[in-house]
């Protein structure tokens, strides 16, 4: 298992991005406190008035200054992703990609790429909850000796549409119902369902949303997608399609969806707090950048298309090889300068990389751009410190609002004579940007392509490569969303759609819902035709997938062999075996995990042999929501408190319930036994049932350590859900 490094953020070296970030930043540490334009200030307490009990005067600039600046404080929240966190890291290559791309940063092994990365949800307002069950945006800005690469993924591989011109209706169905403004950060509801049934194209998208990806543990425990297919270009000009991945070296971790909705009102903040805090501790999170490199010839081999977002490229088709480590090991200094503004493109590429020709991906390349003029104010968001590329910026460009380059020299323009013709353009063999000559000889047509039309193959391919658990959450998932939307004609077309996907999840939620699958299921009228179109040419086609299963799409295969990071609760009292606390904090601290001591109050308890035991939370201000596995020390006095205590037995009933892993010093089992867990405990506490079944009794300290550390690894124990009813 690996040792937890412990390296303070503040330590790491600085890198260029952070180097060239210094400049801008203010520190008023022992400074006199002045206005913008630098005058100090005498009186921040009073406005300037006519008499001590007079009017206000319009004279006093320093008041109006301050006021003004104030009322101006806000900018539009992002129409998508509003509510995000960002962090600051590197980029470090494992092996030159000469082969396949001529990018700089993807070649040189020297270079340590600065990138900044945010993390989002997608419906809910900046303020919302961070668990809403949501896609998560997984948004990367590579700072390259070439200029700006921006990969601006999500956590799940594909999309809800094909075509970007369905992007502004998709996001007018999932955001608030317009007239009053309900849901937030929720997509349980009838706009989003009504759109959705109508849409098949959006099955296998709708596949991801309701599994466990939606809730994830943690910003750190997600995969990321740049979704689309890339191309790579290489020196000699040949073309490869690629689609990247981000792989967490944490595995790739969920909550359960009861859980969730717990934390969205203990914490909102959750992972955001999640990702500072390990970002802190020295806990730094680290992805692979993996990538499946298609070479251009093999572009019809599949039996789907490419240019389809709404599909994967199985990693048993094409193996994702892992090229280089992302590590985020900087919290920024100031949320809205850095994370706010932060402006991403996915049309940001460097020489090296190109687009295809998938109409969600061109129709992105328009909308980046053109809403930052509306979100950060002008044609100058480049300008703004977090946004600037590493290397200079020199062209014609010129003015706009909050221009900050002051360019010499008269002419703006080229070509020219009295600027010497300066700046020139680079040569591809200098490094300028030459687009890749895609062959096009095509008539000009709306339309979409029929290698498109398989909706539910994939869809299929992605329930049956779930476990059991993932499956009854997606069927859960199902019936909670269904059950909150109103109209029942929408309840019923997704019967319809979900039992083109599959019968036996279509029956669980038709169940669910007091529905019926229809016996013969009604080919969904693909309603994304044109008014001119006739419906039958538009009918989805049927393909089956050339695999049964996919072991890269379930979770329950992902990295299970570590605990950094993880919080852990040690529930105590007065009289608590001060040596039964310190055992297994040391062991597990040595994993890297999160001892957190909570009691029925603040400050700290006396231990048996009168000791003070500092404390962390008290039963009012933790949850077990908030940690990732519990542990009861040994001391008859704490016990016997602990176990009277309805707040700690309402701790271990919902850690139970959601599935952690629960261990206890033999002297503590009375506690266990106050749970409504007390008679599903393992008949025996080997290692086998305990890795099976996940609660731990032991009077052997370093045993009971050693088997909870696995344990906790193993992140939940799913199977304990069965037969699906858990009281709380
Ligand atoms: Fe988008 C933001 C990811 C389709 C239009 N998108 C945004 C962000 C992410 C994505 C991660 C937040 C970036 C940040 O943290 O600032 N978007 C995706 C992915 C898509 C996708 C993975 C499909 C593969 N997006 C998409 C389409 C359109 C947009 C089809 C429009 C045609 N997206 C936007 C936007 C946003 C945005 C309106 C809102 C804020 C912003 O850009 O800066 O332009």
């Amino acid at each position: 298992m690996a040792k937890q490094k412990i390296k303070q953020s503040k330590d790491q070296p600085v890198n260029k991005k952070i180097e060239e970030l210094e400049p801008d930043k203010e520190q008023s540490t022992g400074q006199f406190l002045t206005t913008n334009q630098g005058v100090k200030v005498n009186d921040d307490q009073n406005s300037l008035k006519g008499g001590e009990r007079g009017a206000t005067l319009l004279e006093d600039f320093i008041l109006r200054e301050k006021i003004t600046h104030f009322d101006h404080e806000r900018i539009p929240e992002r129409i998508v992703h509003a509510r995000g966190s960002g962090a600051h890291g590197v980029f470090k290559l494992y092996e030159p990609l000469d082969k396949y791309t001529k990018a700089h940063f993807l070649n040189d092994m020297t270079a340590e790429t600065p990138v900044f990365v945010r993390f989002s949800t997608v419906a809910g307002s900046r303020g919302s909850t961070d668990l809403a069950r949501d896609v998560r945006g997984f948004a990367v800005k590579f700072y390259t000796q070439e200029g700006i690469f921006d990969l601006v993924g999500n956590n799940m591989p594909v999309f809800f549409i094909q075509d970007a011109i369905k992007f502004p209706d998709l996001v007018h169905a999932v955001k608030p119902e317009p007239d009053n403004e309900i849901p937030q950060a929720a997509s349980a509801h009838d706009t989003f369902w009504d759109f959705i049934s109508l849409m098949p194209e959006s099955a296998h998208m709708i596949m991801w949303l309701m599994s466990d990806r939606a809730i994830p543990r943690s910003y750190r425990m997600m995969e990321g997608f740049g979704v689309h297919t890339f191309r790579f270009i290489n020196e000699k000009g040949e073309a490869s399609f690629v689609k990247f991945h981000w792989k967490p070296l944490l595995g790739v971790h969920s909550v359960a969806w009861d859980e969730a909705q717990n934390i969205s009102g203990k914490d909102p903040d959750f992972h955001r707090r999640d990702l500072w805090e390990a970002i802190e501790s020295g806990a730094f999170p680290e992805w692979e950048l993996g990538v499946q490199i298609v070479p251009e010839a093999d572009e019809f081999k599949f039996d789907f298309d490419l240019l389809d977002a709404t599909k994967i490229i199985p990693e048993e088709l094409v193996p994702v090889k892992r090229i280089g480590k992302m590590t985020l090991n900087r919290n920024p200094d100031n949320f809205f300068a850095e994370t706010e503004q932060a402006a991403f493109h996915v049309g940001h590429i460097v020489p090296g990389i190109d687009f295809t020709n998938d109409p969600l991906l061109q129709g992105r390349l328009f909308s980046y751009t053109d809403t930052q003029l509306i979100r950060l104010g002008g044609p100058n968001f480049h300008e703004i410190p977090i946004n600037r590329s590493i290397v200079p910026v020199h062209n014609n460009q010129r003015d706009g609002y909050m221009r900050q380059q002051i360019n010499k020299g008269k002419s703006s323009y080229n070509p020219n004579s009295l600027g010497n013709g300066d700046p020139i353009q680079a040569k591809a063999s200098e490094g300028g940007f030459a687009s890749y000559q895609e062959r096009i000889d095509a008539k000009k047509v709306r339309a979409r392509s029929k290698s498109f039309f398989d909706h539910f193959s994939q869809a299929r391919l992605f329930f049956n490569s779930q476990s059991d658990p993932e499956k009854n959450h997606l069927i859960d998932a199902f019936s909670f969303e269904l059950g909150k939307v109103k109209t029942v004609a929408v309840r019923q077309r997704m019967i319809g759609i979900l039992s083109l996907i599959d019968k036996g999840l279509a029956s669980e939620v038709a169940y669910a819902l007091g529905l019926k699958v229809p016996q013969k299921p009604e080919q969904p009228i693909n309603h994304s035709i044109p008014a001119d179109g006739n419906a039958a040419d538009y009918q989805p086609t049927q393909v089956e997938s050339s695999l049964a299963r996919s072991e890269a799409l379930s979770m329950k295969n992902t990295v299970k062999d570590r605990i950094i990071s993880r919080k852990i609760a040690f529930l105590v009292a007065d009289g608590v075996n001060a040596q039964s606390i310190n055992n297994m904090k040391t062991a597990l601290v040595s994993e890297g995990a999160v001892v957190h001591i909570i009691a029925p109050r603040l400050n700290a308890v006396v231990s048996m042999d009168g000791e003070e035991v500092p404390v962390d939370e008290s039963f009012l201000t933790a949850a077990s929501v908030l940690y990732d596995a519990v542990y009861v020390p040994g001391g008859t006095n704490s016990v016997a408190t602990l176990e009277a205590e309805a707040n700690a037995v309402h701790f271990l009933n919902e850690a139970f319930k959601h599935c952690k892993a629960i261990a206890a010093d033999e002297q503590a089992i009375q506690v266990l036994e106050a749970t409504y867990f007390a008679n599903k405990l393992p008949a025996d506490f080997s290692e086998e049932t305990i890795l099976a079944e996940g609660v731990a009794v032991s009077s052997d300290q370093k045993k009971l350590a050693r088997l909870f550390i696995k344990a906790i690894a193993l992140h939940r124990f799913w199977e304990r859900e069965k037969p699906r009813q858990v009281p709380a």
